[in-house]
């Protein structure tokens, strides 16, 4: 039987999802990216699941899109919108804290998969290349929207015209990543970051992704009010009141909601 594109580990309640094509980087290809949509969906779905995190086997994390796939040259758009365009927005759209952790060169829209997960971790050896230029496209899955709004316009251009390797210390010095590890300490850190996430109240951390997403695209005022809005969710949810009741009775909280 041939060997998943995606491999799949449960760690207590956080789902760890391998992109598995080493000889290649783990670039996509359309199997992979079938096995990925299919993982993700089953991740989301899946009530026991709280945290989701995404790594590459091997020495890469993913090299973008597989420039051997036959769909390349052919019907790159289509691609994009039918592909691209829904992983992107299924990831912004989990119901859980979702960790990049990424082990190893990124590139092409395997830096910009990464850089759209909610925290992205990465080991000191791995860099991230907006690969694009080199081959007369412009950053896809997410990144013309991702890159100026977490380094600002002038470092979003430098990296996406130049197609530089951007080094996982210099990526977290600008505010690209979350954390750059040391590589021996990456997979352990990762996972105690994802075990803590998943013991949070994390419809909360999700509602805080979708918010803080939102009020980028809105003005002052009304972030307020959808701070308002989705504050007044969150009250009404089984965890805000356990949050509570555990402060007050100087307990550890538990918290289940999704
Ligand atoms: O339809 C559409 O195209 C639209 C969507 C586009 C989205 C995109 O992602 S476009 C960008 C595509 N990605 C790239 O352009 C990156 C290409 N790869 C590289 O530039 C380099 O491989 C890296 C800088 C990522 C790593 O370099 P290095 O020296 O560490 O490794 P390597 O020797 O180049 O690669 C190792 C193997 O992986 C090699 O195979 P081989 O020769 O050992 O059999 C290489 O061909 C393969 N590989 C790496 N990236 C890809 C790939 N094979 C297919 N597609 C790749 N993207």
């Amino acid at each position: 039987m041939a060997e998943p594109l995606v491999l799949i580990e449960t760690v207590g309640a956080v789902r760890k999802l391998t992109l598995n094509r080493p000889a290649a980087l783990n670039s996509f290809t359309a199997a992979m990216h079938r096995e990925l949509r299919a993982a993700l969906d089953a991740a989301a779905d899946d009530a026991g699941v709280r945290c989701l995190v995404i790594t590459g086997a091997g020495r890469g994390f993913c090299a973008g899109q597989d420039l051997n796939d036959s769909d390349v040259n052919t019907d790159t758009g289509a691609v994009v919108e039918k592909i691209y365009k829904p992983l992107a927005l299924r990831i912004a759209s989990m119901p859980v804290p979702v960790i990049a952790m990424v082990n190893g060169v990124a590139a092409g829209a395997g830096a910009n998969f990464a850089l759209g997960c909610d925290l992205v971790v990465a080991a000191k050896s791995a860099v991230f290349i907006q690969a694009f230029s080199k081959i007369g496209l412009v950053p896809d899955c997410g990144g013309t929207w991702l890159l100026p709004r977490l380094v600002g316009r002038a470092k979003a251009i430098g990296l996406a015209m130049t197609g530089d390797k951007l080094a996982a210390e210099d990526a977290e010095r600008m505010g690209l990543i979350w954390r750059c590890i040391d590589d021996a300490a990456l997979a352990d850190q990762t996972m105690a970051l994802a075990a803590k996430l998943a013991a949070m109240p994390v419809k909360a951390l999700a509602a805080t992704r979708r918010t803080i997403d939102e009020s980028m695209m809105i003005d002052y005022a009304a972030a307020l009010s959808l701070e308002g809005r989705v504050q007044q969710q969150m009250s009404e949810q089984a965890d805000f009141r356990e949050g509570v009741a555990a402060f007050l009775e100087k307990r550890a909280p538990k918290f289940g909601d999704r």
